[in-house]
């Protein structure tokens, strides 16, 4: 096939990816981003683009013949998923022994699907998880100006107080303080301008309709609504869907070399293609930048990649848990999707843990609270690329970590308010802790040690991760903050030092 060439490709369409695309198109440069998953721009049969929670269709997952929420079970029942038929739809669940990671599929990756909580980590944090990189110019530089592209913004108090639909929160809250706990706002990139019209009736209901992690159909600042569409503004940027790539080498004159599987609907391969390029950014997310990474290593075809490429990968020490409250202490038959409050016992050396208090929207009182927490889970594990797969080695027993630590934080809690953890969310009684899945999968391609300090691959020039590999396993917080900033810091490098004519 002939090669099709771009100056410069990013794989990929998620906030790494999305921040690259955007810096390059400004620069001048033309690129080419190169996504696996469809552009969520089309509505269906139903007028809508998205499906809600309550009612998943073909388009809530990618590829499965059923839907894999993370809640497996309500009241023990099977209510939660229902079979769907095969597509490519917006979130995928990828399967690895002992552990499961959510991703999203499509033009804006997790931003699709994510619960749009917008996090910044304390700085001291962030300074140990990142010792080679300048705090005082990421605080002062990268996380402001992520968070003003991202359109990042705060719930107002007095409405949040006053509406049914964040009774849920301020029940946690109570609960917390009962702990003598100390509970956050959480900024959010879910506009609440349009949520606060969705509530009095005067839009509709995207957040307040159980939209989320089958995506937002109003209301939310996915990338496809900010960096990206700005990435097509400069009119430097040409975008490729439902194309995986599957393979990266090197020419002999250092042009980047891609092969990529461009697939139909029913996921069969139509065509496969043969792109080069001057400069790589590897966007794909921490599996899927680890997978190209490895595969490339283990078949010979990038020799000179660091032994630690594939290494340092962890979950962010996620938990989810649900608790029973007393029968006067309702959450409410509504509810937002859209979380805005966490526990935040970041600061308690004996036990960090910033715990988010999350939605459970079922149109009907439960009384549950449910949580994810964060968890300073130490554990780490790595991808191989074995018999044709990618493979992650993370036990049961690294889960058993994170589950221990938002233990010790939650039985405080349910001791002091005399409540108790609920039995039948995650399929089993004997699962109060759902310690098999991660929404935030970091590392892979760690900076400082994979990369240099500005995520340039060693051991080879003009080749760049911007994604969450970069993350050591942990940040604390949710990640798609710092994973943006961090890539504006590499951008801002790349260009100023590397594309220079
Ligand atoms: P990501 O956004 O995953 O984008 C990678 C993209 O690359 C995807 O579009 C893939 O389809 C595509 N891709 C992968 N492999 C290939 C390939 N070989 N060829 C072509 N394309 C490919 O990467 N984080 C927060 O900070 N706050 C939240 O509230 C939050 N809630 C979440 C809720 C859910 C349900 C999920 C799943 C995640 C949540 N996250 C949240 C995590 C956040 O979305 C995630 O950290 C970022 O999306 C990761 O950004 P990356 O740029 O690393």
């Amino acid at each position: 096939a002939a090669v099709e060439s771009a100056p410069a490709i990013v794989i990929g369409s998620g906030y790494g990816a999305a921040v690259a695309a955007l810096r390059l198109g400004q620069a001048g440069i033309r690129t080419l981003v190169l996504e696996m998953g469809r552009l969520w721009n089309t509505a269906g049969a139903d007028g809508k683009i998205f499906c809600n929670t309550a009612s998943p269709d073909q388009r809530s997952m990618w590829f499965k013949t059923r839907t894999e929420a993370p809640l497996a079970t309500f009241l023990w029942l099977d209510v939660v998923n229902k079979d769907i038929s095969p597509y490519p739809g917006v979130l995928d669940r990828v399967h690895f022994d002992n552990m499961s990671v959510f991703v999203g599929r499509g033009v804006g990756g997790g931003s699709l699907v994510n619960g749009s909580m917008a996090v910044t980590p304390l700085q001291s944090y962030f300074a140990e998880q990142f010792p080679t990189v300048d705090v005082t110019e990421m605080y002062g530089t990268y996380y402001p100006r992520a968070r003003a592209m991202l359109g990042v913004n705060t719930v107002d108090p007095a409405w949040f107080e006053s509406t049914e639909w964040y009774r849920f929160s301020r029940t946690s809250r109570k609960a917390a303080a009962n702990t003598g706990l100390k509970t956050t706002f959480v900024p959010s990139v879910y506009d609440f301008g349009y949520m606060q019209r969705e509530a009095a009736g005067t839009a509709t209901k995207s957040a307040l309709g159980q939209e989320v992690i089958y995506g937002n159909n109003y209301g939310k600042k996915s990338l496809d609504k900010t960096y990206l569409a700005s990435a097509l503004g400069t009119g430097n940027v040409t975008l490729h869907t439902m194309e995986k790539v599957t393979a990266i080498s090197r020419a002999g004159d250092g042009t980047w070399l891609l092969t990529a599987q461009r697939i139909d609907d029913t996921g069969a391969v139509v065509e496969t293609k043969q792109y080069g390029c001057t400069y790589l950014f590897l966007g794909a997310g921490s599996l899927g930048t680890s997978e190209l990474l490895v595969r490339a290593r283990q078949t010979g075809a990038l020799p000179a990649l660091d032994a630690s490429v594939g290494t340092g990968w962890g979950t962010n020490g996620n938990v989810m848990l649900g608790r029973a409250n007393h029968l006067w202490d309702t959450v409410g038959a509504n509810q937002s999707t859209m979380p805005v409050m966490g526990i935040d016992d970041w600061a308690n050396a004996d036990n960090p843990v910033f715990a988010e208090i999350a939605p459970l929207p079922t149109g009907l009182e439960h009384w549950v609270s449910l949580y994810l927490a964060i968890t300073k889970n130490p554990e780490r594990a790595a991808f191989s690329w074995t018999n044709g797969a990618l493979k992650l080695n993370w036990s049961a027993a690294q889960s058993a970590v994170s589950v221990s630590m938002a233990k010790k934080l939650f039985d405080r809690i349910n001791s002091a308010n005399a409540t108790i953890y609920r039995y039948d969310l995650f399929g089993s009684s004997s699962k109060i802790f759902a310690d098999d899945f991660t929404y935030h999968p970091l590392g892979g391609c760690v900076l400082g040690r994979s990369t240099d300090n500005y995520g340039r691959v060693k051991g080879y020039s003009r080749l760049y991760v911007t994604d969450g590999s970069l993350v050591p396993g942990n940040i604390g917080v949710n990640p798609f903050v710092t994973i943006t900033a961090l890539a504006e810091r590499t951008m801002a490098r790349v260009l100023a030092e590397d594309t220079a004519p």
